[in-house]
């Protein structure tokens, strides 16, 4: 055996050293974000500060510049009527009268003094469990408070994320499906990296004695929360939250960032947002970053944040992509980027062609015999402000997803309804289409379409609604139509 190979006891110390050395020099160099505490806990907190909360779509601004502070968070608990869709109204139990409750932007260290107020018009104690906190139910037990009352409590947070708070008091599925959700954000101490544009989103899944749509004021119905059949999903608290006039809204090249929480009570979120790819997504609110992801899933009780850089510009659509619940339940919103063309990165339609597999005949929606029976029931002429009212709520339903949400259509694919000439020029033909569908080359408004428009199954009091709702929108004739018309146009 070769001697010198062998090192010695001293050599052999030296190595380890060296190798120790190494191994903290490079530990030190890939962790240029190095903590300046080893125990979050220890984080001592400056002056005492109060909390700027904001109601959803938006949230406070970032808290990378400050230190760790004693944060007093001020919170009202409200019961109240509120929209759930147009003429479809709903007693939402509510954190300061929005849903979701007000967004709260915290840094890890902050020392968080929580006011909870009851409204003394509320009927019901509330309490919170904010899934950030350390302790016992998240606060819970610490915070029940009656109407009337005010409770305080404090705590410390020690975990960067985004975390979902949400009443807690018994029964407790009943208080989360009335709205009682809401979400806190912990930054890191280097804070989140800075973006263009953060948006506050939220689901949530609602049971209503009538199906969706059904006017009126909505009791909650416990036996189908149970059944977790929900009526309503939807993306801050209603149906078109946020689309239309309340749109989220962006610009080409910005990046944005949606802090996206579900707040349940039973429904799992397969988050999505049409036309866009996100650049990163913060999983399940968590510090593990993903890259390039299409759809997250959002658990009930649980977050993501996910950040995407605009593109091109158009309307984005945010959907939970179990997609029935996108188009018929309202789990629905939208972005609207406005901007320079890139033809680079979306160079829109370089060809068009027909394809008609069917052979172009109309296609029957598929309609049960119970429909059949409740369409051919005679029902009593509904007065105009009423045809308006159910008008807008079908054509959200049902014409809306072609269409579109002002009427404007879809160049060479799905003609304008608003300022129409062909919908003003003749009533009759637009009852009948509506009734039993089109197809074939039309032209509306100067401009060639040559596609198919399905059956919609529609009962005479539903076609004379919607189109009365049509007529009377977006600048068209204003022409009333009545049930007597639409039977006329029967065949
Ligand atoms: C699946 C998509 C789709 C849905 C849903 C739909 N339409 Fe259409 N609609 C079309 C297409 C496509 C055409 C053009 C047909 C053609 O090229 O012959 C059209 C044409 C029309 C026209 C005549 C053209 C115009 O712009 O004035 C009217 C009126 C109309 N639709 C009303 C409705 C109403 C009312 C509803 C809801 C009850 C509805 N549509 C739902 C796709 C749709
Ligand atoms: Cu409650």
């Amino acid at each position: 055996m070769n001697q010198s190979s062998v090192p010695t006891p001293s050599k052999l110390l030296k190595g380890i050293l060296l190798s120790f050395l190494v191994i903290v020099t490079l530990a030190c160099n890939s962790d240029k974000k190095e903590k300046s505490y080893s125990d979050p806990a220890d984080i001592k907190v400056g002056m005492e500060m109060n909390a700027k909360l904001t109601a959803p779509p938006h949230v406070p601004t970032p808290t990378a510049r400050r230190s760790a502070k004693r944060l007093i968070v001020d919170m009202e608990i409200l019961e109240e009527v509120g929209t759930m869709t147009d003429g479809v109204e709903y007693v939402y139990w509510t954190f300061d009268g929005t849903v979701p409750g007000s967004f709260i932007r915290t840094k890890i260290g902050d020392e968080i003094e929580f006011h909870l107020k009851n409204h003394p018009d509320n009927k019901l104690p509330h309490n919170i469990d904010l899934h950030a906190v350390n302790g016992p139910g998240g606060g819970a037990v610490s915070s029940f408070v009656a109407p009337g009352h005010e409770t305080v409590f404090s705590f410390k947070v020690l975990n960067p994320g985004l975390y979902v708070y949400h009443c807690a008091t018994a029964p407790v599925g009943m208080h989360i499906a009335n709205g009682m959700y809401g979400l806190i954000l912990v930054e890191p101490e280097e804070g989140l990296e800075p973006v263009d544009r953060e948006y506050y989103v939220m689901q949530g899944d609602f049971y209503t004695k009538g199906d969706f749509g059904e006017p009126g004021l909505q009791a909650f119905d416990m036996k189908k929360a149970i059944e977790e059949d929900a009526d309503y999903v939807v993306f801050n608290g209603k149906v078109g939250a946020m689309t239309g006039d309340n749109a989220l809204t962006a610009k080409v090249g910005e990046t944005v960032r949606l802090f996206v929480g579900n707040g349940g009570p039973n429904l799992v979120s397969s988050f999505h947002v049409i036309g866009e790819i996100f650049d990163k997504v913060h999983m399940e609110g968590g510090s593990l970053i993903n890259e390039n992801v299409q759809t997250t899933l959002i658990p009930a009780g649980g977050a993501a944040i996910v950040e995407f850089k605009i593109d091109a510009p158009g309307e984005y659509i945010l959907v939970d992509h179990s997609i029935f619940r996108a188009f018929n339940k309202g789990a629905l919103a939208q972005i609207n980027a406005t901007g320079d063309e890139n033809k680079n990165v979306y160079a829109g339609k370089i060809q068009e062609g027909i394809y008609l597999p069917e052979g172009g005949d109309i296609q029957e929606m598929p309609i049960s015999e119970e429909e059949q029976a409740e369409n051919a029931k005679p029902v009593a002429n509904l007065t105009f402000d009423e045809k308006m009212e159910r008008g807008k709520n079908l054509y959200g339903r049902s014409c809306l997803a072609c269409h579109q949400s002002a009427g404007q259509g879809i160049a060479s694919a799905f003609p304008p309804l608003a300022k129409s000439d062909y919908l003003n020029a003749d009533v009759d033909r637009a009852i009948e289409i509506a009734l039993y569908g089109k197809t074939g080359e039309i032209t509306v408004n100067g401009e060639k379409y040559n596609s198919v428009m399905p059956s919609q199954g529609l009962s005479d009091e539903e076609a004379a609604s919607v189109l009365t709702y049509i007529y009377n929108s977006w600048d068209n004739n204003k022409t009333e139509v009545t049930q007597e018309m639409v039977k006329a146009q029967r065949r």
